[in-house]
């Protein structure tokens, strides 16, 4: 392991595209109304806004839920010819957009376009009576787009087009605070190519990296590069599959996508034990815990935690440590039919690493999902 902190690597990426954090993650659903809704009860979301034909957007139906600073957009396509239900079609629902918050959407746009970024949206100024946002995009791995969204005192609910949705039914927050991480599956050999892009076309530093021999439980190889921005408010890590005894658990991912595109996205709480004794309360499902012998060797591995470690344990929370503090996370099962995007809970005590001690668990659990479906 290098010696230098997380905070010493990040300070090493560049400044041309100042990244304030997440403004939104958009998926591309085949019915928003029951996505959004499966996101308000399961995972505590609220309602924020609403474009569609009732607020004259004809083409799409889209909902904005939010959780602490957390805004996600469900959207469907209303005709079977928009390119939105092109992309369901080909790879069921899933993450269309990551879109970041600037300070500067067309300065984001020239400096991202100039270093190679394919653009996805020229720089638009949308304006409505309560003011003005500005955006445009480019295209990352697969069909996935980096949005830029820039809101200078914009006092709307969320963005012009949209109003303000108002819902009788508001199930309580289930803890989630901001986006902690989202994760891209790309493809064979496409790990380099990625990582360079994050570095010449964002100005990102890879601050992680793990290769097939550390991730190697006895099928699912994979290899894992973590990308981060300046200030590390966005952190894409990046999985290519490897060969190993049987499929991994990428290459099943990419499969079932027809594609690359995100992974999972993972959520920050600061209480873990309540979010996850929530979220299971209103039937978000979890990868099984591991077995016994984890969580003997936690207080040897980790050392001293705050947390009561027979409460972690009967959730199947993991636990991981670096030289800066400790981490708790947990993994849901694939939210879709095909096993594709999932989401992780976790809770940071001072570490800013990923829970390599828990891959061996971890991927332990995801197999036992994958021969279940048969795909290993
Ligand atoms: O984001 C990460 O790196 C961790 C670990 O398929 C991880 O959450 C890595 C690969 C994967 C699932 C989890
Ligand atoms: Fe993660």
């Amino acid at each position: 392991m290098s010696t230098l902190t997380f905070a010493e690597k990040i300070a090493q990426a560049e400044n041309f595209l100042p990244i304030n954090g997440t403004d939104y993650i958009e998926f591309y659903v085949g019915n928003a109304k029951q996505a959004a809704h499966y996101y308000k009860t399961a995972f505590g979301f609220q309602s924020v806004a609403y474009a569609g034909p009732e607020t004259g957007v004809r083409d799409r139906a889209s909902y904005v839920l939010q959780q602490g600073k957390i805004r996600l957009i469900l959207t469907t396509g209303l005709k079977s010819d928009s390119p939105i239900n092109e992309h369901v079609k080909k790879h069921g629902d899933g993450v269309k957009v990551l879109a970041l918050w600037v300070d500067d959407a067309y300065k984001a746009f020239e400096e991202t376009t100039k270093r190679g970024g394919k653009p996805y949206l020229e720089p638009v100024t949308l304006t409505d009576e309560h003011g003005e946002v500005k955006m445009s995009g480019v295209y990352t791995y697969g069909e996935t787009v980096h949005m830029f969204v820039e809101r200078t005192n914009y006092t709307g609910p969320f963005m012009p087009g949209y109003q303000k949705w108002e819902s009788a039914y508001q199930p309580e927050d289930a803890g989630l605070l901001y986006v902690d991480h989202c994760v891209g599956n790309v493809g064979w050999d496409r790990m380099i190519p990625t990582v360079e892009w994050y570095e010449k076309v964002m100005g990102f530093v890879n601050i992680l990296s793990f290769d097939d021999k550390q991730i190697n439980t006895e099928y699912s190889a994979l290899m894992s590069k973590v990308m981060s921005n300046g200030n590390g408010f966005a952190k894409f890590p990046i999985n290519e599959p490897a060969e190993g005894k049987k499929k991994s658990q990428v290459e099943e991912y990419l499969d079932f996508y027809e594609g690359e595109g995100v992974q999972h996205i993972a959520v920050a709480t600061k209480d873990i034990i309540h979010t996850v004794t929530e979220l299971k309360k209103r039937g978000v499902e979890f990868l099984s815990a591991p077995p016994e012998a984890y969580y003997d060797m936690v207080p040897e591995r980790v050392g001293h935690i705050d947390e009561d470690l027979k409460k972690l344990q009967d959730l199947g929370i993991l636990i991981d440590h670096d030289e800066e503090g400790y981490l708790l996370q947990i993994f849901t099962k694939p939210v879709e039919d095909r096993p594709t995007l999932f989401f992780e809970i976790i809770e940071r005590h001072g570490a800013q690493s990923f829970g390599a001690g828990n891959f061996k668990a971890l991927f332990e659990a995801l197999e036992r999902e994958q021969e279940k479906r048969g795909n290993l």
